[in-house]
């Protein structure tokens, strides 16, 4: 099969486009990248090459050593990735210890994978880990509510989360576990891949300040919910603080305890504090 065709391919193509036309992805921000599964890198052999060198990720993964991933390009614009995803995107295959990585199709005109390769790798290797390989999308766009939010909270997971589960009763259900946050950094490396991925061990959506959001799942329509879930709730955050400095009402903690009974999720006694 040619990789166009493949049903991957579409789906993350539309995700890639969703998220543009949320306006999250101005010029080339945001990156994005999908675990094929052995099934799917095996139905397009056919369309794959093995002629690009070897180069180095910048960290290792060895957990992931010979897969193949399907991800964005650095300097490419999400907008164009429906007119041209095989050169807004590519297929790379890593090396048998996951130090090295080489292009087997797509990003034309010598494109070269994200600037956030390691960060989208070491966050791909954590999750697989803890999932039983179940985990395959990882995401990061500008979502913009939210990073205006990394400019009026403090940099704190329990104050984060707390926050934005007020916002919309769905929140703690679906991201009960929180999201974690990291303080600015220089984006673009094996640093903050580390710090990343170390915080991918507790949750499914990391907040980098001043900057965007990580986020992580089993297949793309739920990646891309949890992200679009948080981002709205941090618009309803900016708009009822854009109105009033404190809430009239909002949910209590008692309210919390009975959505985690009711729907039978565990919610973590840190972010449910008396205010
Ligand atoms: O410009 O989003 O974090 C691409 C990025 C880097
Ligand atoms: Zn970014």
């Amino acid at each position: 099969m040619k990789v166009l065709d493949a049903p991957f391919l579409k789906a993350y193509v539309d995700m890639a486009d969703h998220g543009d036309q949320l306006g999250w992805h101005e010029r080339n921000g945001g990156n994005f990248t999908y675990w094929l599964t052995k099934e799917e890198a095996e139905s397009i052999q056919e369309n794959l090459s093995y002629e690009d060198p070897w180069k180095d990720i910048g960290t290792e993964v060895p957990y992931l050593a010979n897969e193949y991933f399907l991800i964005s390009g650095t300097g490419r614009y999400f907008h164009n990735m429906k007119k041209d995803p095989a050169n807004t995107a590519g297929i790379i295959q890593l090396d048998e210890v996951g130090k090295r990585y080489r292009i087997c199709w797509g990003l034309t005109e010598n494109g070269r994978p994200t600037s956030e390769l390691p960060t989208h790798l070491m966050n791909m290797e954590v999750k697989a880990r803890m999932t039983n390989n179940q985990n395959r999308v990882i995401y990061h766009c500008h979502c913009p509510n939210i990073i205006a939010l990394t400019f009026i909270l403090p940099l704190k997971s329990e104050i984060f989360t707390r926050e934005l589960w007020e916002m919309m009763t769905e929140c703690p259900i679906i991201f009960p576990q929180g999201l974690g946050v990291v303080e600015w950094m220089v984006p673009g490396g094996r640093e903050i891949a580390i710090v990343t991925s170390k915080l991918m061990e507790q949750y499914d959506a990391i907040i980098w300040a001043h900057h965007g959001m990580f986020v992580s799942g089993m297949d793309f329509d739920s990646t891309f919910g949890l992200m679009h879930t948080i981002e709205k709730s941090a618009e309803m955050w900016i708009k009822v603080h854009s109105c009033v400095s404190k809430k009239q009402q909002t949910i209590s903690v008692e309210g919390f305890k009975e959505l985690a009974k009711a729907f039978n999720v565990s919610l973590d006694e840190r972010f449910l504090y008396e205010k």
